[in-house]
Order: C-alpha cells, then sequence, then structure tokens
C-alpha cells in the first residue's frame, strides 16, 4: 500500500512549480510604453541561462566542472545574447545529491573552487551585464552540516530544535513520504539522541526547522551575506516545502496519495514568504526565483504582486507528460498528447495574464535533453527539431529559462548500465524495482528517455578527448556524439543550431510582442501543430511549430497570411501558409 502510495505522488511533482520573487519595489511603472496589462519588469524580458557548474568546463584536469572553467567560458556566454545566469549550488556539499546537500552556505565546494574565484567569476558575469541568481537550498541541508552534527549529537544542543525530532518514546512517528529514500520512509532514527529526524529528500538531506524563528534569521542572514556580494537573485529550491505541521497529523486522505501537494501546504508557508521578502528581499534589487508545487490557484497566492511573496512562476504541470502513470517516469509509447499540452500552456499562460508572471522551460537539471524528450534526437531531425524547440521557448509568453548544451542540440546519453549513473534520484528509484523484484531491464530503457542524468553530461565543446571538457576523466561520460556535436562545429555554421538560437534571442529583444503581447491558441485541437498568436499594440504574431516528424497542415481560419512576413524559421524557405515541413518552426508578422 506505501508503495503505491509513494508512486502515486509523481503526477503531484509534475505540479512542481518554480517561482520567481522580486522586490516589488524593484518594478519599474513604465507600464505606459506599451498597453500590456502587466508592468514592466527586467526580469520578464531577461532570457536566462542555467549553468550546471559540475557539467560546464573542468580547468583543473579533476574530470569535474568548475568555476574557473565558467570564467574561461564567460565570453561565449555573452556571445549567447543571455541576460542573466542560474547556478545550479556552488556551496559546500558532500554532494550525495550533487550539490543539493549544502554543509556550509558561506563556503564554496572545494571541486568548485574558492571564494574568491567566486568572486572573480560574478565580477566577470557583471562586466558583461550579466545578471547571476544562486541556488539556494534552505527546505533542508547537509547531513555534514555543522548544525545537523551539534543537533544530532544532543537532545539538549540548541541546534536540535534547528530540525524535525519524533521522540522515540512516543513509538513509531506518523508515515511520512521520502523522496529519495530506498524505503520511502522521511523520517531516519538517530540513536544518540533517540529520536527520528524527518527528511523528504535523501537521509543526507535532513528538513530544515523552520517554525524556529532562529533558523529562520540565520538562513536570512546568510542570503544578506550573498545579497550584499551583489549577486542579483536566489533560485529558492523545494521552498513550498519549508513550512511542516508539527503537530504530524496522519497524513491527509484528501490529498489521496498526492503527499507533494500536502508538502506544499504548510501552515505558515507564505507567512515565511512575506517575512523573507520583509526582511531581506525588499531591501535588495534582485529577484528570487523559487520553486514550489501547486495548481494554478495556490501558485497565484506566491505572485500576486499584492501579496509582496514572489513574482514569476515557473511550472511544472507540462513537463511530466507522456509518462505512464502510477510509475518511475516511465515513458508512454504513445508519447505525448500535444493538444493536452498545449491545453496546460494555454491555461497557465491565461493565468497570468493579468496578474503574475510565468517562465517557459523545456529542460533543467532534474530533465531529460529536451531534444531527445520533446524534439527528435536522430541525425536526420536534430538540427530543426532543436531549433523549433528554441523557437517556442523564446515566442511563448514567459520568462525565457534555457539550459546549457541545449543551444548545441545535446541529446540524452542513454546509458545501457545502472553503473553508469550517478543521480541519487535513478539509483534510489532502481533499487526500489529492484526490493519489489520489479523488470530492472524495462527501468532501464526508460530511464534512456527520462532520466535526469540524460541533462548532466558534460558540455561538448569541441572535438577533442571529453569534447574539451577536461583533460581528465569526467564525472560523468561525455555523450560520445561530441565528436559532430560541439561548440566549435557551430560557431562558423551561420545556420547552426547555436546560431539560430542566438538570432531568435535577438529576435525576442527586438520585439516586445513577444515578451509582453497576449497569447491566444490556433487551432487548438490540431494534433500536429503548436500555433498561437502574440498581440501587443495591434502588431500580431502568428508562430507556427509542427512537433512531428511528418509535414502537418494548420486551420488558419480567421487570419489573414496574405501579407505575411516571416522573421524567423528554421528551413531555408520558411513556411507562408498553414503547410508545415517536419518540426518545421515559423514566426510570421501578419
Ligand atoms: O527538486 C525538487 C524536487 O522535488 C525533485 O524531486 C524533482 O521533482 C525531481 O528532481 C524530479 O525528477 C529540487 C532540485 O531541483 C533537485 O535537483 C534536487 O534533487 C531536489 O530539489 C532536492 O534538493
Amino acid at each position: 500500500m506505501r508503495l503505491v502510495l509513494q508512486f502515486s505522488i509523481l503526477p503531484c511533482l509534475a505540479l512542481m512549480t518554480l517561482l520567481c520573487a522580486c522586490n516589488s519595489s524593484t518594478e519599474q511603472k513604465t507600464k505606459t510604453s506599451t498597453d500590456a496589462k502587466t508592468d514592466e519588469n527586467w526580469w520578464k524580458e531577461a532570457v536566462v541561462y542555467q549553468i550546471y557548474p559540475r557539467s560546464f568546463k573542468d580547468s583543473d584536469g579533476d574530470g569535474i566542472g568548475d568555476l574557473q572553467g565558467i570564467i574561461s567560458k564567460l565570453d561565449y556566454v555573452k556571445s549567447l545574447g543571455i541576460d542573466m545566469v542560474w547556478l545550479n549550488p556552488v556551496y559546500a556539499s558532500p554532494n550525495k545529491d550533487n550539490g543539493y546537500d549544502i554543509s556550509d552556505y558561506q563556503n564554496i565546494m572545494k571541486e568548485f573552487g574558492s571564494m574568491s574565484d567566486f568572486d572573480a567569476l560574478l565580477k566577470g558575469f557583471h562586466q558583461r551585464d550579466i545578471k547571476v541568481f544562486m541556488d539556494l537550498v534552505v527546505n533542508h541541508c547537509s547531513s555534514e552540516h555543522a548544525w545537523f552534527k551539534a543537533a544530532r549529537s544532543s537532545r539538549n544542543s540548541p541546534y536540535y530544535q534547528y530540525f524535525h525530532w519524533w521522540p522515540a518514546e512516543k513509538g513509531k512517528p506518523p508515515y511520512r513520504w521520502s523522496i529519495f529514500d530506498e524505503k520511502g520512509d522521511a523520517w531516519e532514527y538517530n540513536k544518540a539522541t533517540d529520536s527520528y529526524y524527518l527528511h523528504y529528500f535523501a537521509d543526507g538531506q535532513p528538513d530544515l526547522n523552520w517554525e524556529n524563528p532562529k533558523l529562520r534569521q540565520e538562513i536570512y542572514k546568510m542570503m544578506r551575506f550573498w545579497l550584499d556580494k551583489g549577486i542579483d537573485g536566489f533560485r529558492l529550491d523545494a521552498i513550498a516545502f519549508c513550512s511542516k505541521d508539527t503537530l504530524w497529523p496522519p497524513l491527509p486522505a484528501e490529498y489521496n496519495g498526492q503527499w507533494g501537494m500536502y508538502y506544499a501546504s504548510g501552515p505558515h508557508l507564505h507567512d515565511y514568504m512575506q517575512e523573507m521578502n520583509r526582511e531581506v528581499l525588499s531591501k535588495y534589487n534582485v529577484a528570487t526565483v523559487a520553486e514550489a508545487m501547486g495548481d494554478v490557484e495556490r501558485v497565484m497566492k506566491f505572485v500576486d504582486p499584492e501579496r509582496k511573496e514572489l513574482n514569476m512562476a515557473y511550472y511544472f504541470e507540462a513537463i511530466d507528460f507522456g509518462y505512464l502513470p502510477n510509475e518511475y517516469k516511465m515513458p508512454d509509447p504513445k508519447g505525448f498528447d500535444l493538444v493536452a499540452w498545449k491545453k496546460v500552456y494555454a491555461k497557465w499562460t491565461e493565468a497570468f495574464a493579468n496578474k503574475g508572471w510565468g517562465t517557459i522551460y523545456l529542460a533543467n537539471h532534474d530533465q531529460p535533453r529536451m531534444l531527445s524528450r520533446w524534439g527528435n534526437d536522430s541525425p536526420e531531425f536534430r538540427d530543426v527539431s532543436s531549433k523549433m524547440l528554441s523557437t517556442f521557448i523564446l515566442s511563448m509568453r514567459g520568462t525565457a529559462f534555457y539550459y546549457f548544451g541545449d543551444e548545441i542540440g545535446m541529446s540524452n546519453i542513454k546509458f545501457d548500465k545502472v553503473e553508469e549513473y550517478n543521480d541519487i534520484e535513478l539509483l534510489t528509484n532502481y533499487a526500489q524495482v529492484k526490493a519489489k523484484g520489479g523488470d530492472l531491464k524495462r527501468f532501464l530503457e526508460g530511464m534512456k528517455i527520462s532520466s535526469r542524468d540524460n541533462g548532466r553530461t558534460p558540455m561538448q565543446w569541441d572535438s577533442s578527448s571529453n569534447g574539451g571538457f577536461s583533460v581528465g576523466k569526467p564525472w560523468l561520460k561525455v555523450n560520445p556524439n561530441f565528436t559532430s556535436v560541439n561548440v566549435a562545429a557551430q560557431e562558423t555554421d551561420p545556420n547552426s543550431i547555436l546560431n539560430y538560437f542566438r538570432n531568435m534571442i535577438q529576435l525576442r529583444k527586438k520585439e516586445p510582442t513577444l515578451i509582453y503581447g497576449d497569447f491566444t491558441l490556433v487551432d487548438v485541437d490540431n494534433p500536429a501543430i503548436f500555433a498561437y498568436t502574440r498581440t501587443l499594440k495591434g502588431k500580431k504574431l502568428l508562430v507556427m511549430l509542427n512537433f512531428k516528424a511528418v509535414p502537418a497542415s494548420i486551420n488558419t481560419t480567421g487570419l489573414d497570411l496574405s501579407k505575411a512576413k516571416v522573421l524567423i524559421g528554421n528551413y531555408p524557405t520558411p513556411a507562408t501558409t498553414g503547410q508545415l515541413k517536419p518540426y518545421e518552426a515559423v514566426i510570421l508578422e501578419l
């Protein structure tokens, strides 16, 4: 029964939502320059490039990407035309979950370098007018953090109250589901205190006790440390889980197994968001991206500007499409339902039409490569389908979040053996399937499509050994296709995926309609083509994207294409009618 409940959480994780917070006092009140229904703001216009430091560029030959490696690629990042970088965690960590288990919030992970490297990196980005978002993981820390080491030694330690405990004299704790625990149990027994500590993720990631005001002040102090260095914001990891009902009632039946949703419904969640805004964020000219969970109504609570919590929602509802229900991200052989997917985007875009703000992404470090998942990574379609997906991300209404490597069409590595994987999520799920006597071969086949390590293989810079990522043995295998799929090969080709991405960014920058314009789906029930108009101040753009490997046509009744002007397209002769070639993308000005 317990396992059934654990599995049924997956659709709920599909609703994981990343939110962006911004100090409302930093909003530029320049609404008059457009007729958009929302105020203009730098973070609405930004294109965000996500860098997974472990996999970007290794400077010292240990096979692990590092800060000096990123510094050596600053000009490349600038050349993309992006405005902001989101760095995955770079803090000291034993790396049970690749930096999402922090042992010291004010130090840099040894493999990544030192604080002076960080300062140089920040300076280098700022000199190039690129803003920097740090990842802030404060729902939990590492079991190696000094706070937890003290807490686990004695119930009398002042740090004991920094965590959640269930005293063993009260018997077994009430069941709590854990995301990265082989037994699926979020309570771990600790002998020295004769009590159980809570960990929603792995046992090496104890949850911090946000109900303790002292803990919250420690977090705010630490945030100020980074903000005083001049960083431009935070992405707050799993922040919706931070408040807990410390009476620990049995998991409420009305959540019907959706325990992630229950975790995201803590009694003081919004009090803490408002407190954080009041005490920290409102004092700086920054934006904050936070990961949370919820349906539109729930998320709107975070992003309603009146509430002074968070501003921008990065929602997850579309990202788990095409998986079989109640299984570990096992791909549905039928693929994903494009019509249903379009409706999800339309729903969220509509929700943010008048207040709040969304974001658009197709990949990140928790996802496989966008090309393999949403496009087509066969040699025939790699090029066009990569360009089509970039067109999607950069023409939707919402801030664009783009994952490193997608700009050259990197694809899933598709490991055959479990030994090749590193990710705690994959290894935990594998162990669970094994313990149940499940079909491990089938599981591994499915993971070739969906596992997180597919998106974490090293950046492919050139055709030299290890794709130019490292002269040492890379921590995770480089995709063997680096010999042809790499930055160097695409730099000089004006028609490369890389240069298309750059052109598409320039188009978005030139065209406020792509940022602030209204969004309307066209031919909603078309099973092959995702098409929409963006309109602003009387200007109308039509975006047409064929998501299939065969030609398709779209019903454009009601739209006048007779004078259509092509703004961008991924084929030499872009469509100016509703007849699209395989994976064709075109933006027309009507
Ligand atoms: O992810 C939040 C989370 O809930 C994950 O379980 C997510 O749903 C999963 O990765 C999907 O496969 C954040 C980070 O993005 C992730 O990398 C961390 O592992 C996790 O928090 C714990 O810190």
